[in-house]
């Protein structure tokens, strides 16, 4: 059980996440909490459900603190919660939410962190609201805290809240994790000198800060020596009483939520369903959010370029293209959206004939039964992300595959890549490269599939979630350890 030691060290676990773990309804006939679908929020209730079984009903509720909309205000505490979290929601004034959410974190530090720094916008007010809204976090964050709490913040949403924690509770038990790429010093510079220091030192307010990827340490300790001027030994960051350790832990999935819910009566339903629609075609599948980070555009442009070398697919193959709706009220996020859709509109046009679309494209958010039928009726996961911190649905997709069949093909770009060496991997934007995957990978002979899968299965059921968050939280018992060492010599 991954989870004991926490069970036994530390009293009660905090997680603030701009997102709650929940969306909350009111209706006349009361309010009603719906989970949410996120890559943290999958990979937290696992651990959450981990813990409930291990210590019963009466176990430790998690606590969270999240982002809500002001539209619930007069919601009474007592409904925020659920068999597993109690939610502590964050209320921030309309105009500053907005400067804040739709400006600093999604104009500006998401686009420069995944590399398109054309697309940040680097405004005055969007710093401000970052550290009003930082702040609001702070003060629930302090209002509910006790001795002997773990503290684990997440997100580039936050990064001045373990610094403003540390301040504020300086014996404070911190856990950081960044779940995008963390990028180089070239990036960085980028932001105005302040901004970037004020963000470096936030995040070295934590005890412990956790990246996906070697390289995404890698990177942050660059950034530690050229914006702080910090020494540095070994894994850890030195300040004047305490050092903050830095490490890598890939983040994963739930394995066997989707190895057995690839079994159920209703998933195998909506499978034959999908198959009969699809006229027993092959079946080429992927799911993203919008998102011009996730290579949308250069996949069908691979996909394209496969039909037009390969008229012998015609008529016998069928790209499934989910796009979950995300951001769209942002200008880039309105742009792709419409590049996506003339794009899949002139290749199905281009292509197709009355009884064969190559393209099935739809902007919506898919059920998890409706996830795990495509998952699973599909011979081809097409995942092109330009840069991703992990990628979780990869690795869905693989937990999904109690059959050993179907193939991944998967970016150099997207940290899953570097714990995946049995996938096709591929550059998205080398076009002829993803054609001759997508053509390897249909016309791949059963036996290599079901090599390539088991050894990927493998990894994942070893690499699950729950070692994920074990992994992180062990680095805390490493860390008093140290520490201690070092107030004795
Ligand atoms: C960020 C980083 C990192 C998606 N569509 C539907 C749906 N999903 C679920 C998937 C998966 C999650 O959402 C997406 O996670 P990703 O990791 O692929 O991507 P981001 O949302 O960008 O997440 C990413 C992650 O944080 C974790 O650290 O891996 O790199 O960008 O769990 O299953 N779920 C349902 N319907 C959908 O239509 N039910």
């Amino acid at each position: 059980n991954y989870m004991s030691n926490l069970n036994g060290t530390y009293k009660r676990l905090i997680i603030v996440a701009y997102r709650l773990p929940f969306s909350i309804k009111q209706t006349k006939e009361g309010v009603s909490l719906f989970q949410n679908s996120g890559g943290l929020v999958s990979a937290v209730l696992s651990m959450a459900e981990q813990m409930g079984q291990s210590a019963g009903d009466s176990g430790p509720k998690i606590h969270w603190i999240g982002h809500c909309d002001n539209s619930l205000k007069d919601i009474q505490q007592s409904a925020f919660e659920d068999e597993h979290f109690v939610a502590h929601p964050v209320f921030v004034d309309e105009d500053v939410h907005q400067a804040f959410y739709e400006g600093f974190c999604n104009d500006l530090i998401w686009p420069l962190f995944h590399y398109f720094p054309t697309f940040a916008s680097f405004q005055e007010n969007y710093f401000d609201a970052y550290q009003q809204v930082n702040n609001r976090f702070l003060e629930e964050l302090t209002s509910i805290i006790e001795p002997g709490d773990l503290v684990w913040i997440h997100d580039f949403q936050l990064m001045l809240l373990p610094d403003l924690l540390r301040k504020a509770v300086p014996e404070a038990t911190i856990g950081y994790f960044f779940h995008i790429p963390f990028p180089t010093f070239e990036i960085i510079k980028l932001l105005p000198r302040t901004w970037r220091q004020a963000l470096m030192n936030g995040l070295l307010g934590a005890d412990v800060v956790g990246f996906h990827t070697a390289d995404y340490v890698k990177h942050f300790m660059h950034n530690v020596s050229e914006v702080v001027g910090l020494p540095i030994i070994e894994q850890r960051v030195v300040l004047d009483d305490r050092s903050v350790f830095v490490g890598d832990f890939p983040i994963s999935i739930d394995f066997t939520k989707f190895d057995e819910g690839s079994q159920l009566e209703a998933v195998a339903e909506m499978r034959q369903h999908y198959q009969q629609l699809l006229n027993g075609n092959k079946i080429i599948f992927s799911v993203d959010r919008l998102d011009y980070a996730k290579g949308i555009t250069y996949r069908l442009q691979g996909y394209e370029r496969f039909l037009t070398q390969n008229p012998d697919w015609h008529n016998n193959v069928t790209f499934v293209m989910t796009v979950v709706p995300s951001r769209d009220k942002i200008g880039h996020y309105q742009e792709i959206k419409r590049e996506i859709e003339e794009t899949v509109g002139r290749i199905n046009g281009l292509f197709g004939t009355i009884g064969w679309r190559p393209i099935v494209y739809s902007y919506l958010s898919l059920t998890f039964t409706e996830l795990l039928a495509l998952y699973t009726c599909c011979d081809v996961a097409l995942i092109t992300p330009i840069r991703d911190g992990m990628n979780l649905v990869c690795k869905e997709f693989i937990a999904s595959r109690r059959d050993n069949q179907g193939v991944l093909i998967l970016s150099e770009l997207a940290g899953a890549a570097q714990e995946l060496p049995d996938a096709l991997i591929i550059n998205p934007t080398d076009t002829q490269e993803v054609t001759a995957a997508i053509k390897e990978a249909l016309e791949m002979q059963p036996a290599e599939q079901q090599d390539r899968m088991q050894k990927m299965r493998q990894h994942l059921q070893n690499h699950n979630v729950f070692r994920w968050s074990h992994n992180f939280l062990s680095a805390f018992m490493s860390d008093e350890s140290w520490q201690s060492e070092l107030a004795t010599n």
